[in-house]
């Protein structure tokens, strides 16, 4: 079984002017694609690692073979994290149901949240991630270095933004603070929402 990337749920330009089309177009054919056409190279003398779900293997991976641990992580979490993003993302979704109250139950507020997520996704240091978790029962906000992926020490994803360069850079530059302002502008509250319910089961 080879990795395959999969389809958007939407056209390139669905989230402009928040992420221009061609972000979006770059990063989900070339960026995406590469991650998994190397993820698939790294797999493809391991045998009995090609029927696992690219979950299962960051979830379990300190049990890959040393030679391909640190592909499968970069890689295998670069296709992971990508395939969880794409449908984090639409315009127009009001903030509410479960996880809304969730997150103001374990954040005070929904401002302080936003606040406290965007400073995790600020201060990650060159290229990485920003997630809100489901720890055990509780939800928490924490930063990721690469394609690290919360799965690979126990956490569930619930909400993750990609603040590598090529997510925002041909519109924000170096302005990362206003991408992540964008960003909240476009969580897709409805499917956030069905991850956390899921979660908890
Ligand atoms: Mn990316």
């Amino acid at each position: 079984m080879k990795h395959i990337l999969p389809d958007l749920e939407y056209t390139y330009d669905a989230l402009e002017p928040f992420i221009d089309a061609k972000t979006m177009e770059i990063h989900h054919t070339k960026h995406h694609q590469a991650y998994i056409d190397k993820l698939n190279q790294a797999l493809e003398n391991h045998d009995g690692l090609k029927t696992k779900t690219v979950k299962e293997l960051l979830e379990n991976l300190k049990n890959i073979p040393e030679e391909i641990r640190e592909a499968v992580r970069n890689h295998g979490g670069g296709h992971y994290n990508h395939s969880l993003f794409w449908p984090m993302l639409k315009k127009n979704v009001p903030a509410q149901g479960k996880v809304i109250e969730a997150i103001k139950k374990e954040f005070n507020t929904f401002d302080s949240f936003k606040e406290k997520f965007a400073d995790a996704a600020a201060k990650r240091f060159g290229s990485g991630w920003a997630w809100l978790v489901l720890n055990e029962e509780r939800l928490e906000i924490i930063s990721t270095p690469n394609q690290d992926n919360p799965v690979t020490v126990g956490k569930t994803p619930i909400l993750g933004l990609d603040v590598w360069e090529h997510a925002y850079y041909l519109k924000y530059q170096n302005k990362r603070p206003e991408y992540i302002k964008a960003f909240f502008e476009i969580i897709n509250w409805e499917h956030i929402n069905r991850l956390y319910e899921h979660a908890l089961k």
